[in-house]
């Protein structure tokens, strides 16, 4: 069957798109189809994961796949996690020249820095997958990746926050833009959320 991709984040459609890869089955960009980006009013991953695959599975007829996700800094109670995305828009509009998630990186980093030096750094990144079908049928599936923050950012693979993120699950200390896709889909908290989908989904 068919499938749209809730996303407008190339970073996220290229990693959603190579997970689904193996299972045959039709990935459809919501970009591609114009659909609208619905507000993300929720306030937990899931409540934004289903708000966006609930209005694409509505406004296409087909079944639809979400990903809301973002990065838990412990010593930041936690944010900036559902904002995580928000965060960096913020800096886009308040007159940075270019769309730079360096900015948004830089404040995560002056937050910690102002906390001292000896602040643990611990974090995790979240993924929550939503699938939607046009008759209201909806699952969650949720994955984590425990790690830890690291300034300055490194390497160039990725997307978003990789160059300032250090996974725990592997020895070394490799950000995620530091190691191949390949890598970083076999400990990615997305790849954990889709390992339990596929699971719930396809049996396998
Ligand atoms: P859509 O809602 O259209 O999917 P978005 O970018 O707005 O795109 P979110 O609201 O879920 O998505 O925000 C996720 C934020 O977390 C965003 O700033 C991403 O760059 C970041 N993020 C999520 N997964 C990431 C990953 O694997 N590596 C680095 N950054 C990631």
């Amino acid at each position: 069957g068919s499938l749209v991709i809730a996303t407008h984040n190339e970073g996220k459609l290229k990693e959603i798109s190579a997970l689904l890869g193996p299972y045959g089955l039709k990935c459809i960009s919501a970009g591609s189809l114009g659909l609208p980006e619905p507000p993300e009013t929720g306030t937990t991953f899931v409540e934004n994961a289903l708000i966006k695959a609930r209005a694409a599975a509505e406004a296409s007829g087909l079944a639809a796949l979400a990903d809301d996700s973002g990065l838990s800094v412990d010593a930041l109670g936690g944010r900036p996690g559902v904002y995580t995305a928000d965060w960096a828009e913020r800096q886009w509009f308040e007159g940075s020249p270019g769309r730079d998630w360096y900015m948004a990186m830089g404040k995560v980093e002056g937050m910690l820095q102002q906390l001292g030096p000896d602040t643990d750094r611990s974090a995790a990144f979240h993924c929550v997958l939503a699938l939607a079908w046009p008759d209201g049928e909806h699952a969650v599936y949720e994955g984590q990746c425990p790690g830890a923050l690291t300034w300055p950012p490194r390497g160039e693979m990725g997307f978003g926050y990789d160059p300032v993120f250090v996974p725990s699950t592997r020895d070394g200390s490799e950000t995620f833009a530091e190691i191949a896709p390949s890598e970083k889909h076999a400990i990615s908290h997305r790849a954990d959320a889709f390992a339990k989908m596929v699971a719930d989904q396809f049996g396998a």
